[in-house]
């Protein structure tokens, strides 16, 4: 099995690689990764020299997708601008690697009628109240997307089911919950407070931090996107969640305490515009139908992403300042 994983220098991408390589003999990858600030090829050192290649590439690059999509099986496409809070200052990336990328790969994937599976968030859904923890997404929630990251990505589902029906390009979609884990930038939540209290700086809580994700460490999510792969239906969507929902602040104080730091050791900074209040994933069907679980939990996988952190850090600290003068720019 060849496959073509789109931003495998990501975050995800790469833990997917690592995963499906050590997990699955008989498979190879190509990597093709425009190596944005949000990619790093260290991520991808010390894989199977005769299964794995790297390609620096755009996805948005006809040539090269066409090329690299020929001689594959089947297309795993990780490849995003992910971070909302960069949608916001400049949406600009988002409209071309999220929509026209998605596009140039599905065109690809029709001409040599190859496997696709988009990976894609459960963002696309918009948000849920606080005060009503019945509600879930499910795979029936009706899309709306409220940050141009969200909107970008629902497009791009969009456009792979609309490559299903119109042309019978075999897509599946996955959209998954918040990720944590090695490799994760230092922009986001979990990896920018670990590393601010490595660096003897007080974390930054949006708001009161009453905002509440659901979290799933991105092994599992490799793990799913790897059986969606091997036994998912063509043309269906499978939501992926490990019924991780933890409010903001309760995430920084459990990295607080874990950390030997007071419970309440954080700044509260400026809120985040149109800040989605809750997400949270009812993951029943492909728990049901393609017999997927979860296999780890929230507190050992997070003192192991902690300690990841702390042993790795000529990997972030490299990224840090930039990371965060790219904050303070944007206000
Ligand atoms: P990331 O930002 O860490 O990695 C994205 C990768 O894509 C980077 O290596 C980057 O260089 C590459 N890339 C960007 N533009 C490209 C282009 N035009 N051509 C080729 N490569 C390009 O993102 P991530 O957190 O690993 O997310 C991966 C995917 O999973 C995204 O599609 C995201 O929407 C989705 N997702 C993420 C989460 C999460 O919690 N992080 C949750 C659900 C779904
Ligand atoms: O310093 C911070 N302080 C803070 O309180 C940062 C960076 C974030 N936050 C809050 C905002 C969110 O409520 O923490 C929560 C998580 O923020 P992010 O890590 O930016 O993630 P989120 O916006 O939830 O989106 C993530 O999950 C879904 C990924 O970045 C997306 O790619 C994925 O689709």
């Amino acid at each position: 099995m060849k496959l073509l994983v789109t931003g495998g220098a990501g975050f995800i991408g790469a833990n997917f690689i690592h995963y499906v390589l050590g997990k699955r003999l008989e498979y190879a990858i190509t990597a093709l990764d425009k190596l944005t600030y949000a990619g790093n090829r260290q991520n991808l050192t010390g894989l199977p020299e005769d299964r794995f290649r790297f390609v620096e590439g755009d996805i948005c690059d006809v040539d090269a997708v066409n090329e690299l999509v020929s001689a594959a099986d089947a297309i795993i496409h990780f490849a995003a601008e992910s971070h909302v809070d960069n949608s916001l200052s400049g949406p600009e990336a988002f409209i071309d690697t999220n929509l026209t990328g998605t596009f140039r790969l599905l065109e690809a994937a029709r001409k040599y009628n190859v496997r696709f599976h988009h990976v894609s968030t459960d963002e696309v859904y918009g948000d849920l109240p606080l005060d009503a923890p019945e509600q879930k997404f499910s795979e029936s929630t009706a899309y709306h997307p409220s940050s141009p990251y969200s909107a970008t990505k629902a497009g791009s589902d969009h456009l792979a089911y609309a490559w299903y029906r119109s042309f019978g390009v075999p897509i599946t979609i996955s959209n998954c919950s918040n990720n944590y884990g090695p490799f994760q930038h230092v922009e986001k939540f979990i990896p920018r407070a670990i590393t601010d209290v490595l660096l003897g700086e007080k974390p930054k809580l949006y708001g009161q931090g009453e905002h509440i994700r659901d979290w799933i460490h991105a092994q599992d999510h490799a793990d799913a996107v790897l059986r969606v792969l091997e036994k998912g239906e063509v043309g269906e969507t499978y939501l992926v969640g490990a019924d991780g929902e933890k409010s903001n602040k309760q995430v920084l104080e459990s990295i607080l305490e874990i950390m030997g730091k007071p419970h309440d050791w954080f700044q509260k900074v400026q809120d985040r515009s149109g800040h989605d209040r809750r997400y949270a994933i009812d993951a029943s069907k492909i728990k049901q139908e393609l017999d997927w679980q979860p296999r780890h939990d929230f507190q050992s996988g997070l003192k192991a992403t902690i300690e990841w952190y702390q042993q790795n850090r000529h990997w972030w600290e490299p990224h840090k300042s930039d990371t965060e003068a790219t904050y303070k720019k944007a206000g």
